[in-house]
């Protein structure tokens, strides 16, 4: 037993102390775990996303997405990774049906690849690339797993990209389209819909920074355009639905917001505001217009009116809605699907008002604690409490809505079967959704562990490993090997929570 202390030690620094070292002492450290159970029912999954996994990128018809497009550029992803065979769960998807089976998961979510069944958006529909999710979603029923499943993961097609892609007010119109033939095709099957992964990561990284495809660059004002037509995108396609397939189809729609926790720096003020609005601006941008008021929330709409005037812009790079509309987006999803992952300090801070971009108009400096444990992802430093925290946030700005967490899961850059550090994130993290549940009478549905299996983690390749299965990329058969943490979160849910006598529930780390 102390040998295998002495190695979890040695490894935890490992992997943890790649970018800071830990404090020993807080190895060992547990915040006290709340032992009890969550509501009957309660929707436990974990998740993968297309371009992530299915590799198949140009075979049966399959059109290009904008990530094909992306990574085919020399120099954008680490080690010229591409996921152009990435898990081969366009073959190998009985794999992964065993694989969730293991966990006990109630819900697998995975996400439909747009050009894999509109090889150009709209139009001329793809038949195998139909049948392939009809006989993943067949393999799930056999496993008596239902489908959670996301419309948009990031994978435009490239046709409509070359059309100018969530920039032109068209897009709405598009993926209506799309989501029509997936609710007429899968709508009998699928109960749980989410329209978009992450707007906030296609509006910002996509279309303002430009490190993520498409790679446009417009950081104070692509990015606002892009942002309202994914919220009048994601509207219309809840509109769809809720008119034309929830009377017979009896399922839920709702979108798939990944929000940081933020909290002030100090006592001051300022920093309590400026925490407040790094919130507004992540979470706000879009929760506001769909489960708030209908519209942008009104710090960034002061904010980035008042920065645009100074800045010679005759209206605000914020697109505004009309008034139609704001009723057409306000109330568009049946649930809130929560990406959450890491937290941050915040500091108010002006910005220079040259800085046109959408992280200056927030006016604030956002950093990580240097005491909090690392991970696999520069990103992702892991602080539990920050999630529910979040929680109670969302349900005092939005109305107390339902809400499921979408993703939520902890990387490293090993691999290892013995992962300690992903058992230590998802024991405090679950325990932090149930204190939330219970203590708190925040209304959450479900749990969804980021991810299945290691896969294709974009921009990183495949170096930022986030599975709870490894996958031996080396191997042509492409194995899955269940890892330390997935016998963890199968007990949480056969337990549907946490026994006292559940030994990783008492000793701290394994
Ligand atoms: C999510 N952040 O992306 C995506 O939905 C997944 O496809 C991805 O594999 C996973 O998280 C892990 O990265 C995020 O900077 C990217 O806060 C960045 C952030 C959060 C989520």
């Amino acid at each position: 037993m102390a040998n295998i202390n002495w190695m979890g030690w040695l490894l935890m620094v490992l992997l943890v102390g790649n970018d800071k070292t830990v404090p020993v002492s807080c190895i060992y450290v547990d915040e006290p775990l709340l032992y009890d159970t969550f509501p009957p029912n309660f929707v436990w999954a974990s998740a993968t996303s297309a371009h992530q996994i299915e590799g198949a990128w140009n075979v049966d018809g399959k059109g290009p997405s904008i990530w094909d497009t992306y990574t085919s550029q020399p120099g954008i992803v680490a080690e010229g990774a591409t996921g152009q065979t990435a898990c081969n769960s366009y073959y190998f998807y009985q794999k992964d049906v065993d694989a969730l089976k293991s966990l006990n998961v109630s819900h697998y979510r995975f996400s439909i690849s747009w050009p894999r069944v509109l090889p150009d958006g709209i139009g001329r529909i793809n038949q195998p690339g139909v049948d392939y999710y009809k006989n993943l979603i067949a393999a799930l029923k056999v496993a008596n797993i239902q489908p959670m499943v996301t419309l948009y993961h990031w994978d435009l097609p490239q046709a409509l990209e070359d059309m100018g892609g969530w920039l032109n007010s068209s897009v709405a119109d598009w993926f209506e389209e799309y989501a029509r033939l997936c609710f007429t095709q899968f709508g009998d099957d699928v109960k749980i819909w989410v329209t978009l992964n992450e707007p906030w990561i296609t509006a910002w990284q996509g279309y303002g920074l430009g490190v993520s495809a498409p790679a446009k660059y417009g950081p104070g004002t692509y990015t606002y355009q892009a942002g309202h037509n994914l919220i009048l995108a994601h509207a219309k396609v809840y509109r769809l639905y809720e008119s034309s397939f929830k009377p017979f189809q009896q399922g839920k729609v709702g979108i798939a917001l990944n929000i940081n926790w933020y909290s002030p720096a100090t006592d001051l003020t300022a920093d309590a505001d400026a925490a407040e609005r790094a919130l507004q601006f992540m979470g706000g941008w879009f929760a506001n217009p769909i489960f708030g008021s209908g519209d942008y929330p009104s710090i960034m709409k002061q904010k980035i009116g008042e920065k645009s005037a100074l800045q010679g812009f005759n209206q605000s790079r914020l697109p505004e809605f009309t008034q139609e509309q704001k009723i057409f987006v306000q109330g568009s999803a049946d649930f809130l699907g929560i990406n959450h992952y890491t937290s941050f300090l915040t500091e108010d801070k002006p910005s220079d008002i040259n800085d046109i971009s959408y992280e200056a108009d927030q006016d604030l400096y956002a950093y990580y604690d240097p005491s909090w444990y690392g991970s696999g992802s520069p990103w992702l430093k892991i602080t539990p409490f920050g999630l529910r925290n979040l929680l109670i946030w969302l349900r005092d700005r939005f109305n107390d809505p339902e809400m499921i967490i979408t993703e939520n899961g902890c990387s490293d850059t090993a691999g290892n079967l013995d992962d300690m550090l992903r058992i230590y994130y998802f024991k405090h993290y679950i325990n932090n959704v149930l204190k939330a549940i219970k203590n708190d009478g925040v209304k959450v549905t479900g749990y969804t562990a980021w991810s299945l299996m290691d896969n294709f983690e974009w921009r990183a390749g495949y170096n930022e490993k986030f599975g709870l299965f490894n996958v031996n990329f080396t191997s042509p058969e492409l194995p899955r090997t269940a890892k330390a943490s997935a016998s963890y979160y199968a007990q949480i849910i056969r337990d549907n929570g946490f026994r006292t006598d559940q030994p990783c529930n008492n000793y701290p780390i394994s």
